[in-house]
């Protein structure tokens, strides 16, 4: 049996890692950014999280000179035209500091009345391939902004985001069942069968 194609997905998170390994399921080795020689990734600097997400896997390609994937995902508040969106992660100044973010976007939303706070998490994911081919797909999960921030699990804007048709917050949910619905795990699931198509891998 011939070996499986390996691909590297750009991100040192590992719960990305696992997760796109359990939606592949076996059809590819998938290596995380730790399994591979080590680069900087350079600036997102793309308008759009389809841009962020191609440019990403095309470094990982030219730094490891193997087939990649990446994703870029953010929060798209529908009475801020989609922002923080691309700036999701340094929206109140600095790359991650999830506390701070919510907060200044809970201040921002202080006078828009609650029948306006609709929102989206939207991912986009990528690959790229040595040869120059390359795709991206999008997935999205709906849902409100709430005031009050709750729960403890996931990350980001994870406690002040209710799902649509929940009560609970996405911080509320354990990660199987935020996967089931989440932004992420659909751009994935859209994903890794076009890629294992472009690669030949095992499929099914
Ligand atoms: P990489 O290392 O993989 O680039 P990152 O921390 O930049 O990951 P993402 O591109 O996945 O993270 O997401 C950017 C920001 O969008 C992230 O810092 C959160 O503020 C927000 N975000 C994205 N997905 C989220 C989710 O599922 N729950 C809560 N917040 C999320």
């Amino acid at each position: 049996m011939s070996p499986l194609p390996r691909v590297v997905l750009a991100t040192r998170n590992l719960g990305k890692v696992e997760e796109l390994r359990r939606i592949l399921d076996g059809s590819v080795e998938l290596l995380g950014l730790d399994d591979v020689e080590s680069y900087e990734p350079g600036p997102e600097t793309g308008a759009t999280f389809a841009d962020n997400a191609l440019l990403k896997a095309r470094e990982a390609v030219q730094h490891t000179g193997l087939p990649a994937v990446a994703d870029d995902s953010g929060l798209a508040v529908d009475a801020m035209n989609g922002m923080p969106g691309v700036l999701s992660a340094r929206w109140a100044g600095q790359h991650g500091q999830d506390r701070a973010n919510l907060e200044l976007l809970l201040q921002q939303l202080a006078d828009v009345p609650d029948g306006r706070l609709g929102a989206g998490f939207v991912c986009a994911a990528a690959y790229a391939l040595p040869d120059g081919r390359s795709g991206v797909v999008l997935g999205e999960m709906r849902g409100r902004v709430v005031r009050e921030p709750r729960g403890s699990n996931g990350f980001g804007y994870d406690p002040i985001f209710v799902p649509e048709g929940l009560d609970v917050t996405s911080a509320e949910l354990t990660s199987d069942d935020k996967d089931a619905i989440s932004h992420r795990g659909k751009a994935f699931r859209l994903l890794a069968p076009e890629l294992v198509e472009v690669l030949g891998g095992r499929r099914g």
